[in-house]
């Protein structure tokens, strides 16, 4: 694998062996021993072929994998071939006519060779492009508590994906920025993609949702306009990956429905620390549908194991330098040490009486339903453990389409929806070329398919037979439509009625309640993020009339001091009254803020830099490094340079990264050990003194013990009193010191509680000396 200076690859790739492939849960990684990354790469391939348990007919959480290993080739101890299985004897040197002559057209294999690279890119997905996927299991819990008005999900839907405790379901995730070319860095201001392919029994669903629950437009119709917008402006094709343009924000400044997402867009939503720690929606309102064809409707919900957390601005423009694969490789990493990021999948379920009842429209994708209004009742996880093999033939040609659904799993009249069904299918017929996109192994149901279709560009399937077509005598008019009631697709008989007609429901038409709602949930840290976030991004446009458009206009109709906070910023004037569409009410919901929904009791998978040279305390490093892996966090050594450093005690470690090759902003925490001659070595390395200044601006927790605390001291942290006027174990604003190293115990505790807390926004801002 490619690895840029500044990224992680993972300590132990083990080559796979399917002998040694395991199915047993109970030989999965225990994080708690810590160093276990050696003996995970095994566990993370239970999913691999050759070990289902599946009887003849049914699927378990290794059916897709066995389907796979049918396609998947390896080279090893092989020789070259050309792609019709003739053996290569120089694949340096063309053919050609004497030894300095011109190259002969014979040349079978130069042809060959050259074709497949002339033709080997296909078009990038025209939204989205720039993504990451990997394997794993959905499996529904045993028992949900679906509240006072159900007990079992099975009320609510024939869905067997989403009802059988028993079932694991293999599927595949794409995680992805929407604006972005393929090649563009992971950690820019954006929406996240968060699309699942759920391959189950019953035919393929494709869950295709986002990491921000509401949307920018309401109609499809709109969804050219808006991504001409946001993308690279036609002229120049610039910017790339961003909003911050004046196309995008002019865009946005005549479309007030845009007002609730622009929100969330502005926040720590759209800067993920990692794809496994951000919550997933399915945004539209779907409906669940029971055997009886009685129909509930219902929101998806994603809710992270490793709480959603976010990086800050300058941090992510920093990474998008250092490691523009920064979340990429923090998913793939992850799971090749041995950890299974893990979601747990909620629904929240109201019927047509009570959308009748709330003040905003169900079918409206800018808006939420409110927790507070109807709970999210988990029902099931999503297990991810396993990374493709050919990024080209999984991730990139992985087709994800709304339309596809299971018995049991129904669309709404979202507008938005309704054109996504008709989208997605087009799309793919322009990447790939063929209708046959489906055949493709990563797209391919488990479940069996039998159809009149068998042509096409790249048909793979050989149907057998005489007759394509119904109803037929010649083929016993084979394959039969299922019976009504045992097992076919029947979509909800939905009562309708009206007149054809092109306009917007009234019903669609407040567009600040809940742009408000999410405004007044907000800790005042996330408010002025979301503040500086609209500075830089309206501070990059340059016509005067858009900014004052965002201003009078939409944000001003949100709240008032956040529309004068705004405009100071922007050379705009205040406004003097607020706008006469805002609403007053002072309604919050803690759920919506990442800060105010943050468990933070777990540091498992949380990236630490342990900043030594020779002559460090080994008692220091061994305690607190021990005591984090047991806690499940991932610890780097970092020093000046690679190679071994020794301790005082003539003891060794290796250094994972020098400072050459890794950065602050790529970590979640630093330590600084003592030791005499390292912390003097790392007094006089402007790296070194960087690396925890950097720290303290992101907000990220900081430790020393012992004389590390005077390389804390050597860099201002504002607000923090020096360690040498103190006794025992100090915490404050997430820096942690232990000045006489002698309660390594309770520092670190007092550590691990530190990092569990993610950010400390209580900080002041901070300078950080070049
Ligand atoms: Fe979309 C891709 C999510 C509205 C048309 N969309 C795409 C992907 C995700 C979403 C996650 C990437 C799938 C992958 O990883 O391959 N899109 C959404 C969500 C929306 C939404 C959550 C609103 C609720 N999209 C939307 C509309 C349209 C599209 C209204 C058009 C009418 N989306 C597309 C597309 C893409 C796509 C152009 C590009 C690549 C693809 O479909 O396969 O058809």
């Amino acid at each position: 694998r490619a690895t840029d200076g500044g990224s992680d690859e993972p300590d132990v790739i083990d080559e796979r062996s399917d002998d040694e492939a395991t199915n047993d849960e109970a030989e999965q990684r225990e994080v708690a021993d810590g160093g276990a990354a050696d003996e995970s790469r095994s566990d993370s391939e239970s999913g691999r072929a050759g070990t289902s348990d599946a009887h003849e007919g049914e699927t378990d959480e290794n059916s897709k994998q066995e389907q796979l290993e049918e396609v998947r080739e390896n080279a090893e101890g092989e020789q070259l071939t050309t792609d019709h299985g003739v053996k290569v004897s120089d694949t340096d040197n063309s053919l050609k006519a004497s030894e300095r002559g011109p190259t002969i057209m014979e040349d079978f294999h130069f042809r060959e060779k050259m074709t497949q690279f002339d033709h080997e890119s296909i078009p990038e997905r025209v939204v989205h492009a720039r993504g990451s996927g990997v394997h794993g299991y959905f499996q529904p819990y045993e028992d949900p508590d679906l509240g006072d008005e159900y007990d079992d999900l099975e009320e609510l839907t024939k869905a067997k994906v989403l009802t059988d405790p028993d079932q694991k379901t293999p599927v595949f995730t794409r995680f992805s920025t929407v604006v972005g070319s393929r090649g563009s860095a992971d950690t820019v201001r954006d929406v996240r993609g968060f699309a699942t392919k759920f391959y189950t029994e019953e035919g393929n669903w494709d869950l295709v949702g986002n990491n921000i629950p509401v949307f920018f437009i309401q109609d499809a119709m709109e969804f050219p306009d808006l991504v001409h917008a946001i993308k690279p402006e036609p002229d120049d094709a610039t910017p790339q990956a961003s909003a911050a343009h004046d196309t995008f924000w002019d865009f946005a400044s005549l479309k007030p429905e845009i007002t609730h997402m622009i929100m969330w867009v502005l926040s720590g939503r759209a800067l993920p620390r990692a794809y496994r720690m951000m919550q997933g929606f399915g945004v539209h309102t779907f409906r669940l549908v029971n055997e009886e064809g009685d129909a509930k409707f219902v929101k998806f919900h994603w809710t992270p194991k490793y709480d959603t957390s976010q990086l800050v601005w300058d941090e992510t423009q920093k990474i998008a330098g250092k490691n523009p694969d920064f979340n990429r490789m923090d998913l793939y990493d992850v799971i090749e040490e041995g950890y299974e990021p893990e979601f747990e999948l909620g629904v929240q379920i109201f019927d047509e009486d009570e959308a009748e009842e709330f003040d905003f429209d169900v079918l409206d994708p800018t808006k939420i339903v409110p927790e507070s209004e109807v709970p999210v009742q988990p029902i099931g996880k999503m297990v991810l453990n396993e990374t493709p093999d050919n990024f080209f033939a999984e991730v990139e040609q992985v087709a994800f389409h709304p339309g596809n659904v299971v018995p049991g799993i129904d669309f709404s009249n979202d507008p938005l929806l309704q054109g996504r069904l008709f989208s997605y299918q087009d799309t793919q017929l322009n990447r790939f070329g063929s209708a046959n996109w489906d055949e493709i192994p990563i797209n391919r149901p488990i479940a069996e398919r039998h159809n009149n279709q068998r042509a096409g560009f790249m048909r793979q399937e050989i149907n057998e037979g005489k007759a394509s077509y119904k109803p037929n005598s010649i083929g016993d008019d084979q394959p039969e439509e299922a019976p009504e009631g045992e097992g076919g697709y029947e979509h909800y008989a939905e009562k309708i009625s009206g007149e054809k007609i092109r306009n917007r429901s009234e019903s669609f038409m407040e567009h600040f309640d809940q742009a408000r709602l999410f405004w007044n949930s907000m800790t005042e840290p996330e408010k002025q993020n979301i503040v500086d976030a609209a500075h830089f991004e309206l501070g990059k446009v340059d016509r005067m009339e858009i900014r004052e458009r965002m201003v009078y206009d939409l944000f001003n109709n949100v709240d008032h001091e956040f529309a004068k906070r705004v405009a100071e910023g922007i050379g705009v004037e205040p406004p003097e009254e607020p706008g006469d569409q805002m609403p007053t009410h002072g309604r919050e919901d803690s759920r919506l803020s990442i800060e105010q929904r943050r468990d933070a009791d777990s540091i498992e998978t949380r990236k630490i830099a342990v900043l030594v040279d020779d002559g460090y305390d080994s008692d220091h490093l061994e305690t607190i490094r021990s005591t984090l892996q047991d806690e499940g966090a991932r610890v780097k050594i970092v020093s000046k340079l690679l190679g071994d450093r020794e301790a005082e005690n003539g003891s060794t470690v290796e250094a994972d990264k020098s400072h050459v090759t890794t950065e602050s902003v790529l970590f979640d925490a630093v330590y600084v050990p003592g030791g005499e001659d390292s912390v003097d070595a790392l007094l006089e390395q402007g790296e070194a003194k960087h690396f925890v200044a950097e720290m303290f601006k992101h907000k990220k927790p900081i430790a020393a013990a012992g004389k590390g605390t005077e390389l804390l001291e050597a860099v201002e942290l504002t607000g923090v009193d020096a360690a040498s006027d103190r006794e025992g174990v100090v915490s404050e604003q997430g820096v942690v010191m232990d000045p006489n190293g002698e309660d390594l115990e309770s520092f670190a505790e007092e550590f691990v509680d530190a990092i569990a807390q993610h950010r400390h926004w209580e900080r002041e801002p901070t300078e950080v000396a070049a």
